[in-house]
């Protein structure tokens, strides 16, 4: 895992079509997508996700989603992003199989040294910073804390919550592998440019490393 990670929410989108703003996210050169409904139904869920993986496959760009392994499964997807609520490990993995991306979110610091033990393709730490977009958070990493899970971890780290323009090289400065963004990319007027932004302070600084 490396790059700008895309993580959807309809709701930020304004009038333009989730769709659209993924495609825009794509040509700015977001590396991973995650699709997160969080209200819709499973049927739409799932007939949103099979469109997507489809337009995602032409740019050979991973789909990843958000808690749901059926949905996964029925549209084919790349991986799945588990929080500690959702599925185990364990069993996702069983269900997904071994080629599939399987991202974990650490909250705590005995969520990090738990996941240690499983083999999950990157952990999500969240959030890093506190973010309007998701509020029922166990509060925030902070650079320190990324820094600390860094040194720590064998595991490729996602970095998410309240990550923009201003701080996103700090932040892959400070340890994180891959930076996921909601409203930097979603609620942007314009998502080719703020995601090509974004690429270009995570690529600079990750070379630095
Ligand atoms: N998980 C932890 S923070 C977060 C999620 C889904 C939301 C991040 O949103 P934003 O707008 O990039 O701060
Ligand atoms: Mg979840």
């Amino acid at each position: 895992m490396r790059g700008l990670y895309l993580v959807t929410d309809r709701g930020l989108c304004g009038q333009k079509p989730l769709e659209d703003m993924i495609l825009q996210a794509v040509r700015g050169g977001v590396a991973y997508v995650q699709l997160r409904e969080k209200e819709i139904s499973t049927r739409l869920f799932v007939e949103e996700a099979q469109r997507i993986k489809k337009l995602l496959a032409k740019y050979k760009i991973p789909l990843i989603i958000n808690d749901r392994i059926d949905v996964a499964l029925a549209c084919g997807a790349d991986g799945v992003h588990i929080g500690q609520e959702d599925m185990p490990y364990v069993t996702a993995r069983s269900l997904m199989g071994k080629k599939a991306i399987i991202g974990l979110s650490v909250e705590t610091w005995e969520d990090v040294e738990e996941s240690q033990k499983l083999d999950v393709d990157y952990i999500g730490v969240s959030p890093v910073f506190a973010t309007p977009t998701k509020t029922d958070t166990k509060g925030e990493w902070g650079l320190e804390g990324l820094a600390k899970i860094k040194t720590f971890s064998r595991h490729p780290i996602v970095a998410i919550g309240g990550i923009n323009e201003s701080n996103a090289r700090d932040v892959a400065a400070a340890g994180a592998d891959c930076i996921a963004v909601v409203s930097a990319i979603c609620a942007a007027a314009d998502p080719v440019v703020a995601a090509r932004k974004l690429n270009e302070i995570i690529n600079a600084a990750l070379n630095k490393r």
